[in-house]
């Protein structure tokens, strides 16, 4: 288990992450180009500070994936905000992107390739993919290769040990378990992990994460609840949540509203865009 929560609080489980870090920092040296996966709703969150330690001077593309899920001029102004480095949106389940990202990186590792010319020698760049769990890593390296190359999950942690992946005789690529911050920079940071899956549901508080996505639906997209279920945020999250179960005919024994399911249903719906694109963290 990598984070804990007594319910409130997502707190910090410090032992797996170090070890998913030293991974990182082993296989750096063989990386020529890091693609940094970041999910586009939230960027912010998904910077983890060890990683830019970990990365140092390497060129890096960001990919601001599931690009789908968010709203896209928010994800433009984060392609402005990462500038100089390469950012690029995408969504990773989608093949139209590969060519895009093939570009980038043969861009970013043309030096070394040249450098090998210049002694006669072919060279295939290697290329190093990280990210916070869930942002897509894995189907990333799926969509370049072509095939399921690499092992998906909608859930964190799926991506356990070290996998080398070459596409077209043009690049390899290594596949990483996701390494999430040693210590979130807030609770709200820690939330958003969770709302998009990058930690495990089964330490965090289904009812506690639904009220807290509530109240920041509420000001971020406040259309987005009354839409799916017909029902008006009034200011207290565990009531609209009740009425949301009530909508989704979650009921208990005794006809009472069965939040903990609804919470699930709801939570899961952001996860998947039915509450519309919407981009928890922007860059401004
Ligand atoms: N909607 C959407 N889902 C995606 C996208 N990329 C990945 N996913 C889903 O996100 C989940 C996690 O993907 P995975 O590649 O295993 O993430 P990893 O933990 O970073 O390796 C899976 O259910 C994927 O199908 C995307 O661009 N859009
Ligand atoms: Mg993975």
């Amino acid at each position: 288990m990598r984070y804990m929560s007594d319910g409130r609080n997502i707190q910090w489980f410090p032992g797996h992450m170090a070890k998913t870090m030293r991974l990182i920092d082993e296989n750096m040296r063989l990386a020529d180009v890091i693609i940094y996966v970041l999910d586009a709703r939230i960027p912010d969150t998904c910077l983890n500070p060890a990683f830019a330690k970990a990365i140092g001077v390497k060129p890096v593309l960001y990919l601001l994936n599931k690009a789908d899920l968010a709203d896209p001029a928010a994800s433009l102004a984060w392609e402005r905000r990462l500038r100089p480095a390469a950012a690029l949106s995408v969504t990773a389940t989608m093949s139209k992107f590969k060519h895009a990202i093939l570009k980038e990186i043969t861009a970013l590792a043309a030096d070394k390739i040249a450098r090998r010319r210049e002694k006669g020698l072919n060279y295939t760049p290697k290329t190093m993919v990280i990210g916070i769990p869930n942002t897509g890593k894995s189907t990333v390296i799926n969509s370049l290769a072509g095939a399921r190359r690499a092992a998906v999950g909608d859930r964190p942690g799926v991506t356990r040990g070290k996998q080398w992946v070459r596409v077209e005789d043009k690049i390899d690529l290594l596949d990483m378990p996701g390494a999430l911050p040693t210590k979130f920079e807030s609770q709200l940071s820690a939330r958003h992990a969770a709302y998009v899956g990058g930690i495990n549901d089964t330490v965090t508080d289904a009812s506690e994460l639904a009220c807290a996505l509530l109240a920041e639906l509420a000001v971020l997209a406040p259309d987005a609840v009354a839409g799916r279920y017909g029902v008006t945020p009034c200011g207290s999250p565990l009531q609209d949540l009740e009425r949301i179960a009530a909508a989704l005919g979650c009921i208990k024994l005794g006809a009472v509203p069965d939040s903990d399911r609804a919470a699930a249903a709801f939570i899961d719906d952001f996860r998947k865009g039915k509450l519309g694109r919407i981009t928890l963290e922007r860059p401004y």
